[in-house]
């Protein structure tokens, strides 16, 4: 097995999970501080009002990524940065903007290749108290498309940008079950606003629509001169039936995949909505219109993916009810046999099942044709890591494996099957606010110590990644 001789690869992050400062040098509320300060949202009532520091130690956090070897970056701006109030006839704040420029330089001058995803779920507060934020098509999108021409003007040297991380998380979480910003769903044990039975399905149709806008503005405007390439970050689990035995269990994991990622995929790449899901969703699932077919069709110049675990899928009888988005099955750790799918880790939704990665990757590549793939997204918690010392969380064995077992099944992915992933980025380089689990999960190759100044101490995973991929990146 082996991997390209080009492969990137490196580490990942997101603005709110690791700045802070949050009033530093103009910065505007976004989703997440209003959504943080409502009591119980939060695990620990916890918030990124300090998180990692990052904001203001780029060099320290640049210097730990030479440390490790990285080759790349992957980083989000905050849109509240650059635009506090967020939208198309708002001020555009230049301390923010330099920030995120020199930020760059510095990276490229240490070697590192920036990633650069313009929005990883923290919109402006302004937005969605002016109109709704994501659930507005016209004025969201244009302030989108402003906000992104910002920035691929300020950034020509960056080459690899990413549109949305991860539009499900913002649909389903933000609008169907509540889980995270801005809160909305009609569980009214939770809140008391919201239509889980429609809103998530218009957001995801807008943030693709924005999508559209954002790639069309690259491509005229912009990659001619600058030469780079744009594309959107999808999350997805892999799938295995229930009982192999049974058809409706096989399909079901088809319809899962369909319904987490096929939902946003599908649109960009064949042009409408997958036949799983309009059957089920009937005219809740938004209409294309034909022009905003011609902006979403083909809109990826690669493909990201987010991916960390796996599931045992059983189809469901009846009926779904109208809040339902997994497309009325059922999701488990355990089959029929009783086999369980992988050791438990600090998330309830996370469990390590490395085969489920060589096995998706496939399964994208023959739907969508073999895209260009970076994985934008990997890794693992460990359970009750928070609650360790320092000396056993730094050798942080469970990690080391999870990524030598899932980097050797892309590997495979690659030089077997045929798959054409360019890149890699491990989530995270360092502990962060882990929404809403707060800080209680840690996904760092590198613990931070949160009541010490943030000093940062790399784990035996942060050192385990340049041997492993020295090992299988081809000289030629
Ligand atoms: C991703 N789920 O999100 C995000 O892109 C990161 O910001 C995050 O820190 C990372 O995964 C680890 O959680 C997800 O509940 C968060 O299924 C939650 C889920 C999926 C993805």
């Amino acid at each position: 097995m082996s991997l390209p001789k080009d492969f990137q690869w490196g580490f990942a992050t997101a603005s709110y999970q690791i700045e802070g400062s949050i009033h530093e040098d103009g910065r505007g509320p976004s989703i997440w501080d209003t959504f943080c300060a409502i009591p119980g949202k939060i695990a620990d009532g916890s918030s990124g009002v300090v998180a990692c520091d990052s904001y203001k130690r780029t060099k320290e956090d640049i210097d730990l990524l030479k440390s490790v070897g990285a080759r790349a970056y992957r980083f989000s701006i905050a849109w509240s940065r650059i635009i506090p109030i967020g939208g198309r006839n708002d001020p555009i704040n230049q301390k923010g903007i330099d920030h995120y420029v020199k930020f760059v330089d510095d990276l490229i001058a240490a070697g590192i290749e920036p990633f650069i995803t313009l929005l990883h779920w923290d919109i402006p507060d302004g937005l969605d108290k002016r109109y709704g934020g994501f659930l507005n098509k016209e004025e969201f999108t244009a302030d989108f498309e402003h906000y992104a021409r910002v920035m691929f003007k300020a950034i020509p040297k960056c080459k690899h940008w990413i549109t949305f991380n991860e539009p499900w998380c913002s649909s389903i979480l933000g609008y169907n079950s509540g889980y995270f910003a801005p809160g909305r769903t009609s569980n009214r044990a939770k809140s008391a606003v919201g239509d889980s039975s429609r809103e998530p399905w218009i957001v995801g149709h807008n943030l693709l629509v924005a999508h559209g806008k954002a790639v069309k503005v690259y491509r005229e405007e912009f990659k001619p001169t600058q030469g780079g390439e744009i594309g959107i970050t999808l999350n997805g689990d892999a799938t295995l039936p229930w009982d192999p035995e049974d058809p409706l269990d096989v399909e079901a994991c088809d319809r899962k995949i369909e319904f987490a990622i096929s939902w946003f995929a599908d649109p960009i790449y064949f042009g409408h909505y997958p036949e799983s899901m309009r059957k089920q969703l009937g005219d809740r699932l938004p209409e294309w219109t034909p022009e905003e077919v011609a902006l979403v069709k083909g809109s990826n110049d690669f493909y990201g993916m987010n991916h960390y675990t796996a599931n045992y899928i059983k189809h469901k009888k009846g009926v779904p009810p109208e809040d339902d988005f997994l497309g009325n099955l059922e999701t488990l750790f355990y089959n029929k046999n009783g086999d369980c799918i992988g050791p438990e880790t600090q998330s309830f939704w996370l469990r390590p099942h490395a085969q489920g990665f060589r096995d998706l990757l496939n399964w994208l590549s023959k739907r969508y044709g073999y895209p260009k793939i970076y994985v934008t997204e990997n890794g693992t918690s460990l359970k009750g890591e928070n609650d360790m010392s320092l000396e056993q969380i730094v050798e942080d064995d469970f990690r080391v494996k999870y990524f030598d077992d899932y980097v050797r099944a892309m590997a495979l992915a690659s030089s077997e099957d045929g798959v054409n992933v360019m890149g890699y980025m491990a989530w995270s380089l360092m502990d962060n606010f882990e929404w809403a689990e707060g800080y209680e999960t840690r996904f760092g190759v590198t613990y931070v110590d949160y009541e010490n100044d943030q000093k940062r101490y790399p784990k035996k995973s942060a050192k385990s990644l340049k041997p492993l991929f020295d090992s299988l990146i081809r000289k030629e």
